[in-house]
């Protein structure tokens, strides 16, 4: 009866109506059958609540996260996204617990993901499918003064020469040639031009088929194909991209996104990362949101910014994530089983939310209770 009952709350309150929060914990096993019969007798009310299209109303409800349902909250606090963002909030929380600026935090922590070899984010991503790693960032403060690089090459941390843009520039976006050139002239060295070790390995395996199917983050996929291996070379999980967002101890917003980008892309493709509203959206009055996923279909419905917009209407900040992923779903229909989109937020409360397309994302949390790695929920198709 219990079970029941929860079930009934989440097809109509949870996923359709979008305004009831669902915290219980949901059986995966018969979720799809229960939900399935009462999509049979409830169809007619089921589109005309959730104004889907017919191909997106076969989605059939969310999940509840597994873990993470005690959120810790409250500020100063650090959020970023996947479990790499553990490692980088130390980072930031080094600056926010002495009472930092969350501007100097989200610069910090993901500057520890640039730093360290990886699949996605800094130099040691993978490369473009001509083999050249080019990296987008971007940096948004308590202001609104944002910078951004895009089509960067050569320079180990993007996300310091999109903050001296935004600084030192009157413009918010460079890219290519001129970036680079932007950042050699304040200071920063000029790096080899050379793939890490994984990488040079993971390009060697692409180059065997050469197949050009730019699908990013399928995480529960087990063999989504070359383009987008599950897994890197090292075995880490293929995540592409960092988001990070903190409130510091004097209730100021700021957000930060880096990342080398969809693997193997065609060569100056940029995705949402270093593009402001749709990779990373930070507005001090309401909350901040970041991205990670298929950038194409982040840019689409300006995606961060939108988050954003959700929470000044009075959405939590899951909330508001939820309804931004269910605009994805609406506009791709069936192709969105084909993608992975998640949206991470925090608002000036210092609560945070995400929501994905798909099973597998995770998200950091570091405040002065401890951290916390939870589970996003998702859709399931
Ligand atoms: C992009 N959004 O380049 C980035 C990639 C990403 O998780 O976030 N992957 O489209």
């Amino acid at each position: 009866m219990f079970k029941h009952q929860i079930l009934f709350r989440c097809f109509f309150c949870g996923f359709l109506a979008g305004d009831v929060s669902v915290e219980g914990r949901f059986w995966p096993g018969t979720i799809n059958l229960d939900i399935k019969r009462l999509t049979m007798i409830n169809r007619r009310r089921f589109i005309a609540l959730s104004g889907l299209s017919s191909a997106a109303a076969m989605l059939a409800g969310s999940k509840a996260a597994r873990t993470g349902t005690a959120r810790v909250k409250g500020k100063p606090i650090v959020v970023s996204t996947w479990d790499a963002g553990l490692i980088a909030n130390k980072a930031a929380w080094d600056i926010l617990e002495k009472g930092g600026r969350a501007l100097d935090a989200v610069e910090a922590g993901v500057m520890v993901t640039e730093r360290l070899p990886n699949c996605c984010v800094g130099l040691g991503g993978n490369p473009d499918r001509d083999g050249f790693v080019t990296l987008d960032a971007c940096i948004m403060d308590e202001f609104s003064n944002c910078g951004s690089v895009a089509f960067l090459e050569r320079i180990k941390h993007p996300i310091s020469v999109a903050r001296r843009v935004m600084e030192k520039t009157p413009h918010v976006m460079l890219v290519g040639a001129g970036a680079q050139q932007f950042a050699i002239a304040e200071g920063f060295p000029l790096e080899e031009q050379k793939l890490s070790p994984d990488a040079s390995k993971a390009y060697e395996n692409w180059l065997k088929t050469s197949e050009y199917k730019p699908v990013i983050n399928i995480e529960n996929r087990k063999n989504p194909g070359p383009a987008a291996p599950a897994r890197m070379e090292n075995g880490d999980w293929n995540h592409d991209t960092i988001g990070m967002l903190a409130l510091d101890a004097n209730g100021n917003l700021s957000g930060s996104c880096t990342t080398s980008g969809m693997g193997f892309k065609m060569r100056g493709r940029l995705g949402d990362s270093p593009i402001i509203g749709a990779g990373l959206f930070v507005d001090n009055e309401v909350g901040a949101c970041t991205a990670t996923g298929q950038g194409e279909d982040v840019i689409r419905i300006a995606g961060s910014h939108t988050v954003v917009e959700l929470m000044r209407q009075g959405l939590s900040p899951e909330k508001a994530c939820r309804k931004a992923i269910e605009r994805i779903i609406r506009i791709k229909g069936e192709k969105a089983r084909d993608i992975q989109v998640a949206f991470l937020a925090l608002n000036k409360k210092g609560e945070s939310g995400a929501f994905a397309i798909h099973d597998g994302f995770n998200y950091a949390i570091r405040n002065k209770e401890g951290e916390q790695l939870p589970k996003s929920k998702w859709y399931i198709f």
